[in-house]
């Protein structure tokens, strides 16, 4: 565990950012089966799902760090109420998947809590007393209780990793930029379908001056931290 009130400073792009651990969480966006397994949403919309395989090793290294040194872990899930009442009718009906939002899949109901595929990879899973958030959207803070759940924690700074870079993790990185948190996105901790999104989207967040916030990686955190 790292002493209250110890600020790090985290080689990052576009320079160096400070944190203070006790006022930073982990924040693993949807590492679900139902996107990086065969057989769920991502697959249904023509994906090639072991494209995100590679973020898998690194967010494990993240998550041991942060449970290590003390820093609070979150985890979110993306997928809808089972009578698909929180899901909107142009999500459902968007585009032609092979399976569509709430049709019987190999892993269940597609994006349907409480289903199989609808679950956090094994590699990945939650300790007990670690918060998971269900997500309706993209964003991590669209009609969910995360920013209460910062906010009483006193959380300043996110780590922000998961899947995918360019949809859910930019989408929460915005959402927490506005709302005045400092972003770190570990970039060897997202994935994307398309790996020029990846590498674009990363550019995005760090461009400007960091517009969005900072790109670091799992090794310069364990620098940091370890
Ligand atoms: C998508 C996500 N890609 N978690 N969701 O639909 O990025």
């Amino acid at each position: 565990m790292l002493n209250m009130g110890s600020e790090v400073t985290v080689d990052a792009e576009p320079e160096p950012i400070a944190l203070d651990p006790q006022k930073t969480a982990v924040i693993m966006i949807d590492m679900q089966r139902d996107f990086l397994e065969p057989g769920g949403f991502g697959e249904t919309l023509g994906n090639d799902v072991s494209l995100l395989k590679k973020a898998v090793g690194p967010c494990k290294a993240l998550l041991d760090l942060a449970r290590r040194t003390g820093i609070l872990v979150i985890h979110t899930r993306e997928g809808h109420r089972p009578d698909l009442s929180d899901a909107p009718k142009a999500k459902v009906e968007r585009g032609a998947p092979s399976m569509r939002i709430g049709s019987p899949g190999p892993m269940g109901r597609i994006l349907v809590r409480g289903e199989p595929g609808h679950d956090l990879i094994p590699e990945l899973y939650p300790l007990p007393g670690e918060p998971v958030i269900d997500k309706p959207g993209k964003g991590a803070f669209y009609a969910t209780d995360l920013g209460s759940i910062l906010q009483h924690r006193g959380i300043e700074t996110l780590i922000v990793c998961g899947v995918t870079t360019e949809v859910c993790v930019h989408t929460t990185v915005r959402e927490a930029n506005d709302r005045g948190y400092k972003c770190i996105v570990p970039g060897d901790c997202c994935a994307s379908y398309f790996p020029e999104f990846h590498e674009m989207g990363l550019r995005m967040i760090k461009a400007q001056g960091g517009i969005f916030g900072w790109v670091s990686d799992s090794q310069k955190l364990q620098r940091a931290l370890g």
